[in-house]
């Protein structure tokens, strides 16, 4: 059964993708489109055509799952000219996202009709591509190059009014979709010439008489831009539709795409894309395992993160009680979250309105018995275990039944933390990321005896909040900062055998991390973990918290920091550095890049092993899926288990056993299986 289908409408031929779940353009959906625009060509009664989708949306794009495997014809770019050539007029009816090929689609189709709920977007360049059908020929000449510039380069969509105010849309449609594409495409049946998109050239001559805004737009967006290839070629392949006629334009395209699909860095973003997916999933469950209801949440402290927790619920509509010790500590976390939510307003990410219902659904209160309404309660407090254990211990008498009993620890024992309370089942970890409010990471932490149902919900919920879930097993630091560990303790080690903040963190920053490991101990405060005994100093971190040198916060770490935070190198640091060098007799040796590689990247990938071969995480995307979303690693490099693979297991186990570290069984195996982590 093809999942094209037509039936006409009067004179109005209507083409129907029914290809679950999101009209991907499978080789079967390419076909049907072909067969369909002979259809209307050759049947003399079809004066107009009417391309629609059903189910949640438009064509969502090029069938991803088909990347990577021999394209069987016709390719995309070939249904899309027959399209346009269709001796028809073809009305595009668009609802849910039209995204990459499938806005290649209706840029193709001489009109576009959408439901007001519709986005339009190329995303393809955050799978390391470009539109490859046309796409970055026909956008700029329908939607004007400054935004063709924006949509293409960062992927970002736009929402059906903006694309009809900018006439990419013809007409925003109320009611139903199908009728109305009809009746627009009844008004147009006779309208000639046909307007065809990749004819058009009157949004081009703007950029003509500005050839600067290519420049400027490089320049405005190069530190998001920064190591990613795909961007660059986006913005060439847009050049070329300024300075070429269509037929060669478009061959520009072809050769831009061409390059980029047999790049790494395509390779890693789509992997990325079906990693990001698959970490939703939790194995071994039943399908109809049923979420719990969560209308009301509970949030215990109302510090940095306990307030960056609770606005995320309350930005998704979730009431929350908020309970903090003291009123001057409630007050401070309240109006700390006001102020985040007025800034985000200030930059027009939200409205004043948005802003007061979002904390008109906030219940502050010194009372822990105020949580006995909520049906998810976290627990947000520092890190000590016997504090979490007491109030742990009183939620159990104060939660209702059924309630979903969360520690935002960010490495405690969840198992030793539900054992103190009568109901184990309801336990779990949720750990948030700092800011809670803005990163997308949220490793769900299941316990030794966490029911199906609460880590169904805690997976559901995540969605809810816009957050993206992995399940971690109970181990000190989970996934992230488990893996995190080897990496700080070989960096230290690397300072003290003779090299410096500056050059380790370069390695990292070069590699594509927004930065490296002490820059990062700067952001997050060198005084995390310490003893705050000044008197008791043991390693360079004890000698810089002794002296004050917080970090940023502080204006001086591992780095001095100038009023713009700006780092710097300190000669205070390095005089410490030598000191220690001096005192623990390290022995000194000429230190290259790739030995900070082999040393702090190598060990990351072998703890991550170890976590699989424990099952402490269900899959290798998974941990992929933490560093890209709670470390900054470079989605074109995968993650740190797809770059293994890319870097080869073999060289790694060879560069851990030169440098005399234990290597994980599963790395060991797998290298010698001459298999890999992540497919
Ligand atoms: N191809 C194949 N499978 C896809 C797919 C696609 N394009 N998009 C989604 N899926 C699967 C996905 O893996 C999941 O499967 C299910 O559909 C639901 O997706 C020539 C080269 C459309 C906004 O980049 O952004 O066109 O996990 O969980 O949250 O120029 O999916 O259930 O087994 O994400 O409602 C460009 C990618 C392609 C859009 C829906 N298009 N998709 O979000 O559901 S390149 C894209 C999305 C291209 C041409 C080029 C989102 C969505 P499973 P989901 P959702």
């Amino acid at each position: 059964m093809s999942p094209i289908s037509t039936r006409k409408h009067g004179d109005v031929l209507i083409v129907t993708s029914n290809n679950p779940p999101v009209n991907a353009l499978s080789h079967a959906v390419r076909e049907g489109l072909v067969a369909a625009i002979g259809e209307a060509d050759s049947d003399d009664g079809v004066k107009a055509v009417v391309i629609l989708c059903q189910g949640q949306t438009f064509f969502a794009g090029a069938d991803i799952t088909e990347f990577g495997k021999p394209m069987l014809l016709p390719m995309l770019p070939t249904v899309v000219d027959i399209i346009e050539n269709c001796t028809k007029p073809v009305v595009a009816a668009i609802h849910g996202t039209a995204f990459g090929g499938g806005l290649e689609v209706a840029l193709a189709s001489h009109y576009r009709v959408a439901v007001p709920s519709a986005k339009l977007g190329v995303p393809e360049v955050k799978l390391g591509l470009l539109p490859g059908a046309g796409g970055t020929q026909r956008l700029p000449r329908v939607a004007g190059v400054q935004k063709a510039l924006e949509m293409a380069a960062t992927g970002n969509p736009i929402g059906a009014k903006e694309a009809f105010e900018i006439g990419l849309v013809d007409r925003l449609i109320e009611g139903d979709l199908e009728q109305h594409a009809v009746a627009f495409a009844e008004e147009v049946k006779d309208v000639r010439p046909i307007p065809k998109s990749s004819a058009r050239d009157d949004k081009l001559a703007e950029a003509r008489a500005n050839p600067q805004i290519f420049a400027d737009f490089r320049k405005a967006n190069a530190r998001k831009f920064k190591g990613f290839d795909a961007p660059e070629s986006n913005i060439r392949a847009i050049e070329a539709a300024v300075a070429k006629p269509y037929a060669e334009g478009v061959q520009d395209e072809r050769r831009l795409f061409m390059e980029l699909m047999t790049g790494t860095q395509a390779r890693a973003q789509q992997y990325f894309f079906f990693a990001e997916r698959k970490a939703a999933k939790i194995d071994g469950l039943p399908d109809d395992t049923r979420p719990r209801d969560i209308g009301r949440v509970g949030v215990i402290g109302a510090g940095t993160m306990g307030g960056g927790i609770s606005m995320n619920f309350l930005s998704a509509g979730v009431p929350v009680t908020i309970v903090e010790m003291a009123q001057e500590a409630l007050d401070r976390g309240t109006g700390v979250m006001r102020k985040n939510y007025e800034a985000s307003a200030a930059k027009g990410r939200m409205s004043g309105a948005q802003v007061e219902s979002a904390m008109g659904l906030l219940k502050p209160t010194l009372e822990l018995e105020a949580l006995a309404d909520c049906d998810l309660i976290i627990e947000a407090v520092f890190e000590n275990m016997e504090v979490k254990k007491e109030i742990f211990g009183k939620l159990d008498s104060i939660a209702k039944p059924g309630a979903i009993l969360a520690s935002n620890t960010s490495y405690l024992n969840i198992d030793e933390i539900a054992a103190s309370t009568s109901r184990p089942e309801d336990v779990l970890g949720l750990h948030f990321f700092s800011p809670a409010n803005v990163m997308k990471l949220l490793e769900v932490v299941r316990g030794a005896k966490t029911a199906p149902d609460v880590l169904v919900t805690a997976m559901q919920l995540a969605k809810k909040i816009r957050k993206v879930a992995v399940v971690a097993g109970v181990c000190h630091g989970f996934i992230g900062n488990r893996m995190l560990m080897p990496r700080q303790v070989e960096a230290m080690k690397l300072l003290l055998e003779g090299a410096t903040p500056e050059q380790i963190d370069r390695v990292h920053v070069e590699f594509g991390m927004p930065m490296g490991p002490f820059q990062m101990s700067d952001l997050a405060g060198v005084d995390i973990g310490w003893h705050r005994d000044p008197t008791r100093i043991e390693n360079i971190r004890d000698a810089l918290a002794a002296e004050g040198r917080w970090g940023q916060k502080k204006g001086a770490g591992f780095y001095d920091y100038d009023e713009k935070r700006t780092p710097s190198p300190s000669p205070r640091v390095a005089e410490i550095i030598a000191d220690f060098r001096a005192r623990t007799g390290t022995a000194q040796h000429q230190i290259g890049d790739q030995e900070i590689v082999e040393r702090t990247l190598y060990t990351m990938v072998n703890e991550g092993a170890k976590i699989l071969e424990e099952g402490m995480a269900q899959r290798a995307s998974d941990i992929d899926v933490v560093w890209v979303y709670g470390y900054g690693w470079p989605v074109y490099r995968g993650g740190p288990m797809f770059w293994a693979d890319t870097e080869g297991l073999g060289k790694i186990v060879e560069g851990l056993e030169r440098r005399g570290f234990e290597v994980a069984k599963l790395l060991a195996d797998k290298a010698a299986a001459g298999e890999k982590f992540t497919r």
